[in-house]
C-alpha cells in the first residue's frame, strides 16, 4: 500500500509519519497534501480558542470521550507555540490524553510549532486536512491565546469555542477587541470557582452588544456555557451547543457553510500563496549569493530601511 492508501485507511503510523513532515517542513509532504485534498471536506472541526490554564486540553479531553460515546472518531490537534515538546505543558496533556491511547478512535497530535517559516495557520490547516482525509469524524484543534493566529485558525473550524475562567479581566477585554466575532460559543470553565455567574453575565451583554452590531449578519446569537471540565460538569450542555451551531449551519438557508467553507479555504489559500511566495523570492536571492543577513546587517545599520530593501529585491525577483 501507498501512502496516500495507508494514511487514508486510517494509519496510525504512516499518518504520524506525514504530520512530522509537514511540522519538518519536508517538501515531499506538499505532494501527499495534493493527492490527499479531494478526500477531505467529511469532518467536523471544532476550534478552542483561550489563554493558557483556562481548561483548554482538560474540555477537549472531555469532549472526546463524549464523542467516542455516539461512536464518533476523533482527532486533536493541540497547537501550543509556547510550549516546546519536551515541555511540561504537553507532558500533562500526555497524561490526561493517555486513557485515549488505547483507543484507536482518537488520534492526538501536538504541534510544537518551532520558528514556522510559513506560520502557524498553514501547518494546523494542512493537518486538519490529514486527520480530515484519514477520515475522523470530528477534529478538536486547541489552540493558545487571541492572538492573530489563533484567530485566523479558528476560521478553519466549523464551530469556534472561546474559553475563559471566572474573575478575569484581561479574557473579557481580549473578547471585547475583536474575538468576539469568532465565537460560536463562549465557555466560562472552573465553574467552581468564584464570580463565574458574573463573567457569564459579562459575556451575555458583550454577545448581545455583538449581535446588534452584527445585524443579523448571519443570525448566529453565540450560546454561553459553564463548564468544570474537571469534574465533566456541563460537558454535555457543550456537546449540544456545538450540536446546535453544526445544525444551524447544516440547515444553510443563508448559506453560513459556504461561509466557513469560504473563509478557510481562503486562509489556505492565502497562507500557501505567501509561503511560497517567500520561499520563491528568498531562493532567488541566494542564488543570487544574497544573503538575508546581509540585508538585515544593512537594516540595522541604516544603511538602508526595510521598505526599500523590500521594494528593491520585489523589484528585482518579481520581474
Ligand atoms: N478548578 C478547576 N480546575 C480546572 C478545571 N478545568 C481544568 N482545570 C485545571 O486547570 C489546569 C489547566 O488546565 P488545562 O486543560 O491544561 O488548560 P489549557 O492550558 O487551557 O489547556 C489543570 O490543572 C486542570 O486540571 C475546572 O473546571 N475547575
Ligand atoms: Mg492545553
Amino acid at each position: 500500500m501507498g501512502i496516500i492508501d495507508q494514511i487514508l485507511a486510517g494509519e496510525v503510523r504512516a499518518t504520524a509519519r506525514l504530520l512530522r513532515d509537514i511540522d519538518d517542513q519536508v517538501s515531499s509532504s506538499q505532494t501527499i497534501l495534493r493527492e490527499l485534498y479531494p478526500y477531505t471536506g467529511k469532518a467536523y472541526v471544532v476550534g478552542f480558542t483561550g489563554s493558557p490554564g483556562v481548561g483548554k486540553s482538560t474540555l477537549v479531553d472531555q469532549l472526546a470521550l463524549r464523542y467516542r460515546k455516539e461512536g464518533k472518531t476523533v482527532g486533536i490537534l493541540a497547537v501550543d507555540p509556547t510550549s516546546p515538546f519536551s515541555g511540561g505543558a504537553i507532558l500533562g496533556d500526555r497524561i490526561r490524553m493517555q486513557r485515549h491511547f488505547l483507543d484507536s478512535g482518537v488520534f492526538i497530535r501536538s504541534l510544537a510549532t518551532r520558528g514556522h517559516f510559513g506560520g502557524l495557520t498553514r501547518s494546523t490547516n494542512d493537518m486538519i486536512n490529514v486527520l480530515d482525509a484519514m477520515g475522523k469524524d470530528v477534529i478538536l484543534v486547541e489552540t493558545v491565546g487571541v492572538g492573530q493566529d489563533e484567530v485566523e485558525i479558528a476560521q478553519s473550524a466549523h464551530t469556534t469555542i472561546v474559553v475563559t475562567i471566572p474573575g478575569m479581566g484581561d479574557e473579557i477585554q481580549a473578547i471585547k477587541a475583536g474575538i468576539m466575532e469568532i465565537g460560536s460559543i463562549f465557555v466560562v470553565n472552573k465553574a467552581d470557582r468564584e464570580g463565574s455567574r458574573k463573567t457569564v453575565r459579562e459575556i451575555r451583554n458583550l454577545v448581545e452588544l455583538g449581535m446588534r452590531r452584527r445585524e443579523e449578519s448571519n443570525g448566529w446569537e453565540p450560546l454561553i456555557v459553564e463548564t468544570e471540565a474537571v469534574k465533566g460538569r456541563g460537558i454535555e450542555d457543550l456537546f449540544q451547543g456545538i450540536e446546535k451551531h453544526r445544525d444551524y449551519l447544516l440547515a444553510n438557508d443563508r448559506g453560513q457553510l459556504d461561509d466557513v467553507l469560504q473563509k478557510r479555504a481562503r486562509n489556505q489559500l492565502m497562507e500557501a500563496l505567501r509561503d511560497e511566495a517567500l520561499k520563491t523570492i528568498v531562493g532567488r536571492l541566494e542564488s543570487r549569493g544574497v544573503l538575508i543577513d546581509d540585508l538585515v546587517r544593512k537594516v540595522v545599520d541604516k544603511e538602508s530601511d526595510p521598505y526599500s530593501v523590500v521594494q528593491q529585491v520585489l523589484a528585482e525577483e518579481l520581474r
